[in-house]
C-alpha cells in the first residue's frame, strides 16, 4: 500500500502524515490531536514559526481556528489546513524578503570569497 516517496514533494507529504500521527497517537483518539497533543506538535515541530506556542492562549486560538467541526480535536484535514496556511505565510514572507543565499543567478559573489558559511 505505502509507496516509497520518490520526490521531495512526496517526501514532504509523507512527513506531514508521519508527523501528525506521531502526536495524534499519544492520547485519546489515535487519529486526532487533542489540545495537549496539538500544543506538543506546535512546540516541538513548529517552534520557529510559532514562537508563542508555549503561550496557552495561542494554542487555544489555533485550536479554535482549526477545529472546524467543533469536536475539541484537530483531525488530519484540519491539521492540513493549518500547514497550508502556514506555508502560504512562509511564502509571503519569502517573497517579501530577499533570499539570504543559494541564489542561482549570482555573478558578482563568486570573486570576493566572503560568502562562505
Ligand atoms: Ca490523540
Ligand atoms: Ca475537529
Amino acid at each position: 500500500m505505502s509507496k516509497e516517496p520518490s520526490t521531495n514533494l512526496e517526501s514532504a507529504m509523507q512527513m506531514l502524515i508521519k508527523t501528525f500521527h506521531k502526536y495524534s497517537g499519544k492520547e485519546g483518539d489515535k487519529f486526532t490531536l487533542s489540545r495537549g497533543e496539538l500544543r506538543e506538535l506546535l512546540t516541538e515541530e513548529l517552534g520557529n514559526y510559532l514562537g508563542n506556542a508555549q503561550d496557552k492562549d495561542a494554542v487555544e486560538r489555533v485550536m479554535s481556528d482549526l477545529d472546524a467541526n467543533n469536536d475539541g480535536e484537530v483531525d488530519f484535514t484540519e491539521f492540513i489546513i493549518l500547514m497550508g496556511a502556514l506555508t502560504v505565510a512562509c511564502n509571503d514572507f519569502f517573497l517579501d524578503s530577499p533570499p539570504p543565499k543559494n541564489k542561482p543567478e549570482s555573478k558578482s559573489d563568486a570573486k570576493d570569497g566572503e560568502n562562505k558559511e
